[in-house]
């Protein structure tokens, strides 16, 4: 039993994996923490419409194992290769940043 499980569990990842590609919901963006840092490196959303960042890294070579969006008082680790959504509240006009755990990497996202 414990191993169907298993198996069960690694063919879930290996679709996830494969998702990674297929096509985001409505307002989501991909952003990837790659050797560059994140990309896109700033990200515009409309206001009032429902906004998401997925957040993927590819790399062990930076230390964006982890996104911080300070304004929102948001802290995810990266898993590799494992995609994190996070939402983003639209409701008024700001710019956020997100950026590493160590304050690296400063990007925007920009609501307007
Ligand atoms: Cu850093």
């Amino acid at each position: 039993m414990k191993r169907c499980i298993c198996l069960l569990v690694f063919v879930l990842l290996a679709a996830c994996k494969k998702d990674s590609t297929a096509p985001l919901p409505p307002g989501a963006v991909a952003v990837t923490a790659s050797d560059k840092g994140f990309e896109p490196s700033s990200v515009t959303f409309k206001k009032g419409a429902p906004a998401s960042l997925v957040f993927t890294r590819t790399t062990d070579d930076t230390c964006a194992k982890e996104v911080v969006i300070p304004d929102l008082n948001v802290k995810k680790d990266l898993p590799k290769n494992q995609p994190v959504a996070i939402e983003i509240p639209t409701d008024k006009a700001q710019t956020l940043t997100f950026q590493c755990g160590m304050g690296m990497y400063k990007s925007a996202i920009v609501v307007n």
